[in-house]
């Protein structure tokens, strides 16, 4: 049996981050398969939906959205909750992730300065904090869950880690001060002994 292979970009953000983390987490030995976009271009309409990230498992079609890969390597390696209905709450957050994702992507892609500016401002102002505040509501300390890890949280910190640290202009990072379990809880996947090991890799 061949090792499975994660493909995405080489960057070491959002979604294919996110499943890196888990496959790294969960100990699977995987090829980490990262396209230049000439690479991706080439590889683009053979994708199950037209992005990234795959999952390739020998015998088996590629796997695409991140939150079905993520959903079964959880299940599969512990970094989900066993009980169908903790599990089910800890998807919908993955899906609130991707959901705050979708306001914030087109704002990345505005090429005019200004016009970026007056939409990551009007995004701080409301959906950003309003997202932070239900998110907030399900976190049970200092994970989503508890004391166990899933891939939930992956996925929070990997959307997190660049709000909490101001690397997205124009959201200033002091909107989430409100929402301690929030901070608390990237603070402590940041300083997981595997998350630690796989980004000073
Ligand atoms: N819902 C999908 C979204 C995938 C997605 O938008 N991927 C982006 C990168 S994060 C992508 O492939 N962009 C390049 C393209 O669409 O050609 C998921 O969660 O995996």
């Amino acid at each position: 049996m061949t090792k499975p292979t994660l493909t995405y970009f080489d960057i070491p953000t959002s979604r294919g981050e996110e499943c890196r983390l888990a496959l790294f987490i969960a100990g699977v030995p995987f090829t980490d398969e990262r396209l230049t976009t000439e690479q991706w271009q080439a590889r683009k309409a053979s994708a199950p939906f037209g992005a990234l990230p795959m999952f390739t498992v020998e015998g088996k079609p590629p796997l695409a959205q991140s939150n079905a890969i993520l959903n079964m390597l959880g299940a599969q390696h512990g970094l989900l909750p066993s009980d169908a209905w903790e599990a089910a709450r800890h998807q919908s957050v993955m899906m609130a992730v991707e959901e705050l994702r979708g306001l914030l992507g087109p704002v990345n892609r505005i090429k005019d300065p200004e016009e970026k500016k007056k939409a990551r401002e009007a995004l701080a102002a409301g959906p950003v904090p309003d997202w932070a505040a239900n998110i907030e509501k399900q976190i049970a300390g200092p994970y989503l869950g508890g004391a166990a890890l899933s891939v939930a949280d992956l996925k929070l910190f990997v959307l997190m880690g660049p709000l909490t640290t101001g690397k997205i202009d124009h959201i200033k990072p002091e909107i989430f001060a409100r929402f301690p379990k929030l901070l608390a809880l990237v603070d402590a996947v940041r300083q997981h002994p595997k998350v630690m090991a796989w980004q000073t890799r």
